[in-house]
């Protein structure tokens, strides 16, 4: 059987997961919120990394169903951690081109949060450049619905895809990452640093909050500190995680 026909049957088995990987805010030191990353968990092939399933999602179509699933399963994991008392935290989900060209992503959110008593403000959508490149203006139409729902928009791997100033005047965001390769250099190669400076400047002149993805040692830490980025994500704070190791981690700073 090919992965592809396995992929296809691993929504309606159950195999997905969603990790959860905290965004720390250099404030305070707290987690404010959490990137939801997918996991397939195979009965027959193991744990597929996303790098193999995700392109093959993407190319068959399958992300659709999938990333609806995202959607759904992160709301409710936000009315279970509420539940259970846990402080609220935003959860980020990453939406792919092929669901914004769907036009339903506005409609698939807005049940989802309904149906899970959960307030648009703890959502965040994710997207890339390519998105937003990508029927240009029926993704700016969704984005500016879900935006008026409340839900706030992220523009993930900041510079690394076909970046155009122009979109930052025409999409409405809420924040924006800067992307791992910059991060990883940032204290040996001047260029990265000089690009992920003027990344932040850029950014909180048009008033977004900075997340500094991939963060992996203390130089780095430092470094982002000093510049004024707002969060972090990395390794150096957390791995993505499961669902019981993210609420261990988030009992212990309640
Ligand atoms: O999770 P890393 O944990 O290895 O993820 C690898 C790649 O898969 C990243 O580019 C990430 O953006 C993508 N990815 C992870 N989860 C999702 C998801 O739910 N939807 C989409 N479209 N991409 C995802
Ligand atoms: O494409 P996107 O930016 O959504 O994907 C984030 C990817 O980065 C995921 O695969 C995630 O597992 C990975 N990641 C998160 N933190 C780190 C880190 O500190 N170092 C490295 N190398 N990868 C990371
Ligand atoms: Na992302
Ligand atoms: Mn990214």
């Amino acid at each position: 059987m090919s992965l592809e026909v396995h992929l296809r049957h691993a929504v309606e088995r159950n195999e997905l997961r969603l990790y959860f990987q905290p965004q720390v805010s250099l404030a305070d030191g707290r987690v404010t919120g959490v990137e939801a990353l997918l996991r397939w968990q195979s009965a027959e092939l193991g744990m597929i990394p996303p790098g193999d399933f995700i392109p093959l999602a993407e190319d068959s179509g399958l992300i659709l169903d999938i990333g609806t699933w995202v959607i759904e399963e992160a709301c409710r994991q936000m009315k279970a951690w509420h539940a259970k008392g846990l402080p609220a935290m935003t959860v980020a989900v990453n939406v792919s081109a092929r669901q914004f060209a769907t036009g339903t992503v506005p409609a698939v959110v807005s049940k989802a949060l309904r149906d899970n008593g959960v307030a648009p403000r703890w959502l965040e959508v994710e997207l890339t450049e390519s998105v937003m490149m990508h029927d240009s203006e029926h993704t700016q139409m969704q984005l500016n619905e879900l935006s008026a729902m409340g839900v706030s928009i992220s523009l993930d791997d900041f510079g690394t895809g076909y970046s155009s100033l122009g979109y930052l005047s025409r999409f409405r965001l809420d924040k924006l990452k800067i992307d791992q390769t910059f991060v990883k250099n940032i204290t040996t190669d001047p260029r990265s640093a000089a690009i992920a400076r003027a990344t932040t400047a850029l950014a909180h002149g048009l008033n977004l909050v900075v997340v500094a993805e991939g963060v992996e040692t203390e130089g780095q830490l430092a470094f982002l500190r000093d510049m004024g980025c707002d969060k972090i994500q990395g390794y150096l704070f957390s791995r993505p995680l499961p669902v019981d190791e993210l609420s261990v981690l988030l009992l212990e700073q309640r």
